[in-house]
């Protein structure tokens, strides 16, 4: 039996490779070999004559037998079907290539990328955190009292009484420096989340926060840091200005505006004709922060800051609606 098999598929073999890509012919020889009448078959019918105790192997051999038959009929008549498709349409190596159509970061990200690798460039360590936070991480260490407004249902959204959606990205600097030690550098992107829907607002959009700590860490430092990242950012040529500000985690504070990318600084609608325009908040961390993360602060000082990242973008591509970035519009996002 397993002899008559062998030949059996030696047979097919030789005979279908021989019949080139005739369609026509490779049906036949199908019939022929693997038909209700045909030579399979045929062996399928000696498994009555075969003895006992053998026929169950037998049968294995003809099955096995069964299924290679139909993968060399399967194969060759997608061979022959291959073949004629290329008798129909020759190919033409001539005819440009089509170039695949190639996909990009969005506009978020990519103006997030830039002021991060400005930061890596400058010393700082770029560090991530969860965005859903724990009220002590986004408010109690952060010196934001009970009875501050941002703690209001409408401002933030609540998972529980002591879990929260982040309203900034801070909470990733209280875990850092409470897992190290200073000297620390880090810079610190991220999505967040304020209950808060209109033209100028979203409920999720993107910062960026740096924190620096150490010995002797000055608001010069904090000058010095910022004036080069504006720089870098917006060109050489730009003039900044450090006006005072207050925020609960640090003292002091400063905000910092730029000269109007639009206008350079003549008077604009961008810039509601003051020829500013406010890019980030920063300050000196707070020596109560500190007493949260077990840092002395008789023995170490830093600075922070924070910024928004659609903001950035729109200033520097010269974006006058926020939610262009959200509706994922690709006649708008192919621009970038
Ligand atoms: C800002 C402005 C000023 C800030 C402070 C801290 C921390 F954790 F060190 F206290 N993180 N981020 C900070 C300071 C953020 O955003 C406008």
């Amino acid at each position: 039996m397993k002899e008559a098999v062998q030949n059996l598929l030696d047979t097919a073999s030789s005979e279908v490779s021989g019949l080139g890509d005739d369609p026509k012919a490779l049906d036949q020889a199908r019939v022929k070999f693997l038909g209700r009448k045909g030579e399979l078959a045929q062996l399928f019918k000696e498994l009555g004559r075969v003895p006992e105790q053998e026929r169950r192997e037998a049968g294995r051999i003809l099955n096995e037998a069964k299924a290679k038959l139909e993968a060399i009929f399967s194969d060759a008549l997608e061979d022959s079907r291959k073949l004629a498709a290329g008798k129909r349409e020759p190919i033409d190596v001539t005819v440009p290539g089509r170039v695949p159509r190639r996909g990009r970061l969005h506009p978020i990200t990519q103006v997030a990328l830039e002021i991060t690798r400005i930061f890596n460039w400058l010393g700082f360590e770029t560090v991530e955190g969860p965005e859903i936070e724990l009220d002590y991480y986004n408010f109690e260490a952060l010196n934001i009292p009970k009875d501050h407004p941002a703690r209001e249902m409408q401002d933030t959204f609540y998972i529980s009484e002591d879990v929260v959606l982040r309203t900034h990205t801070s909470p990733i600097q209280i875990r850092t420096m409470e897992k190290r030690r200073p000297p620390i550098r880090v810079i610190a992107p991220g999505r967040t989340y304020r209950c808060d829907s209109d033209v100028t607002h979203t409920p999720m959009f993107h910062q960026v926060e740096g924190l620096m700590v150490g010995k002797g860490v000055s608001f010069g430092d904090l000058k010095g840091v910022l004036t080069t990242f504006v720089h870098q950012m917006f060109g050489p040529d730009v003039g900044l200005r450090f006006r005072p500000s207050f925020f609960p985690f640090t003292e002091p504070s400063a905000e910092v505006d730029i000269q109007c990318v639009m206008c350079r600084g003549q008077g604009c609608r961008v810039c509601s004709q003051t020829g500013w325009l406010e890019i980030l908040g920063s300050g000196m961390v707070d020596p109560e922060v500190y007493k949260y993360v077990g840092y002395d602060p008789e023995e170490v000082t830093g600075f922070a800051f924070g910024m928004g990242i659609e903001r950035i973008a729109m200033l520097k591509f010269g974006i006058d609606d926020l939610r262009l970035f959200f509706e994922n519009d690709l006649r708008f996002l192919n621009h970038f």
